[in-house]
């Protein structure tokens, strides 16, 4: 059956994000046609969501589902990225009328993103690509939203996607808090603005899914420092990281830290619920594209890909533990003032956390040249604020650096980073020296380190690499004392080789 009433909008794929999104729009006024391949999960999402203010309309086919919708048709997929999206599009596509929008919600690489696009294009359709963050909580009360795409058919979509995005306050850049985090709210800045073209919805996306791998590893770095060199226990560290929710590294992971820290295991309420989580993280992909990407664009964000490697790592267990048994470590204990390493501690997260977002910033600025987008990086770190997993009140600070300067080469260069890390970098040393004497592995805290160290040396031993190069590659090098863009080679002796024995 047909609805009478065309649909706002229409959403294919009712797993639990797809269901959540719908419901969030349709809390906000807007009919919204559902689809989803197996019809039992349409009849008992309708069944189960009997009044929404905009409503709801199941639909049994696509056909069923493409004519119940308002012209131009605008529809969200939010099906398994890859083949399962390009399925759904081609199932769509012979239903369509010219101008009709697809929106993409789910994680897409983004060259899958602009490959689509321009097919679509080509049939006379509009496509969106736009990166959903938040998790299942942020689709039903509040996502951030990443839309790339033509910007007339963003346009069309902006009234929804800004009624259903997170929103901060402009000024703190605190989530407006409601009955329920993001819901509902009135006023405020929504966590959703154009991106770009084709793919860079996605890209952001995927770099928001980077600097995420990357905040959560330091802050696993931080409280194994704590437990391994002042052998805090779990409640105590839910406590510290409490307090620094207070501060500068106000943020929803540091919350939600404190929150794990302080849990009791269900099974045994003696035991703290850390302690007998299996040490072993999974991951789906997005840390490795942005890293994959980072290595293909040659640029420097050595403290995202540490943190994907500390996942690999981690999922070594057998072969940890078996090593575990051999590979003894130095044996040395800090003896020093706990107050003054908790300090330390933080500052060294918030350097490296400083580090990790110049990184994924500077990732950003070189993908921007690459595809020819044109990002506005303030408004980015403004949609981060909110809704989504690194959402924190340091954002605000990027998007103030963002606005004193546009063009900023590298976040460490905004007078508020620099004087951060001047003022931390004492802390930040110390803590990575630490981890090295005592043993613990610290990969972020100091890969980001070493990133701050060669970022601000004029002259590293590229040097003698390129002499290395010139002398067995005849790759020749640079000189100091002539024009860059001179090329020169040295006319090396044969390498010695040791005599062989007669
Ligand atoms: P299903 O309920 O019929 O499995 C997450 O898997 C969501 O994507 C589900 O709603 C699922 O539908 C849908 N999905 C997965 N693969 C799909 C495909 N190839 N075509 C259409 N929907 C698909």
């Amino acid at each position: 059956m047909m609805a009478k009433t065309p649909s706002d909008i229409g959403l294919v794929g009712l797993a639990v994000m797809g269901q959540n999104l719908a419901l969030n729009i349709a809390d906000h006024g807007f009919r919204i046609s559902v689809y989803n391949r197996t019809v039992e999960k349409t009849d008992r999402f309708i069944a189960e969501n009997p009044q929404t203010p905009g409503g709801l309309v199941g639909t049994k086919s696509l056909a069923d589902f493409v004519a119940s919708l308002a012209k131009p048709r605008k529809m969200i997929i939010l099906v398994p990225a890859g083949k399962a999206t390009d399925a759904v599009i081609d199932g769509l596509v012979p239903l369509l009328d010219p101008n009709d929008i697809i929106i993409d919600g789910g994680n897409a690489l983004w060259t899958d993103t602009i490959r689509r696009e321009k097919e679509l294009r080509g049939k006379g359709l509009r496509f969106i690509g736009s990166g959903v963050s938040g998790g299942e909580e942020g689709a039903r009360f509040g996502p951030s939203l990443m839309p790339g795409g033509e910007f007339g058919a963003w346009q069309e979509l902006k009234p929804i996607w800004e009624a259903i995005a997170a929103k901060v306050d402009d000024k703190t850049g605190r989530p407006i808090p409601g009955a329920k985090p993001g819901w509902p709210v009135s006023g405020g800045v929504p966590c959703t603005a154009y991106i770009g073209e084709n793919g860079a919805g996605h890209y952001v996306k995927m770099i928001h899914n980077g600097i995420e791998y990357g905040d959560m590893q330091m802050i696993c770095e931080a409280y194994a420092l704590m437990s391994g060199l002042l052998g805090l226990k779990a409640a105590e560290m839910g406590g510290i990281f409490s307090e620094w929710n207070q501060g500068s590294l106000d943020s929803f992971l540091i919350e939600i830290t404190a929150d794990i820290l302080k849990q009791r295991d269900p099974n045994n309420k003696r035991k703290a619920f850390v302690d007998v989580v299996l040490d072993t993280a999974g991951q789906k992909g997005t840390g490795k594209w942005t890293s994959t990407n980072a290595l293909d664009m040659g640029v420097p964000a050595p403290t995202i890909a540490e943190a994907v490697f500390a996942r690999c790592i981690s999922a070594l267990k057998d072969e940890r533990v078996a090593a575990a048994k051999i590979l003894k470590g130095p044996g040395k204990k800090y003896r020093g003032s706990k107050q003054a390493l908790v300090q330390a501690i933080h500052d060294a997260l918030y350097c490296s956390k400083i580090c990790s977002y110049a990184q994924g910033f500077q990732l950003m600025r070189t993908a921007q040249q690459e595809y020819g987008w044109k990002l506005n990086f303030g408004e980015i770190a403004q949609i981060f604020r909110g809704g989504c997993i690194i959402r924190a009140a340091f954002l605000q600070k990027i998007t103030e650096a963002y606005a004193r300067n546009p063009q900023l080469a590298n976040l460490l260069l905004d007078p508020f980073f620099n004087r951060i890390v001047k003022q931390a970098q004492e802390n930040w040393r110390k803590v990575v020296s630490l981890a090295a004497e005592c043993g613990v592995p610290a990969p972020t805290f100091s890969s980001a380190l070493s990133y701050y160290d060669s970022y601000r040396s004029a002259r590293l031993p590229a040097n003698l690499l390129q002499a290395q190069r010139d002398y067995f590659g005849a790759h020749t090098y640079e000189r100091t004392d002539q024009p860059r863009g001179k090329f020169f080679h040295l006319d090396w002796p044969e390498p010695t080789r040791p005599q062989l024995e007669a």
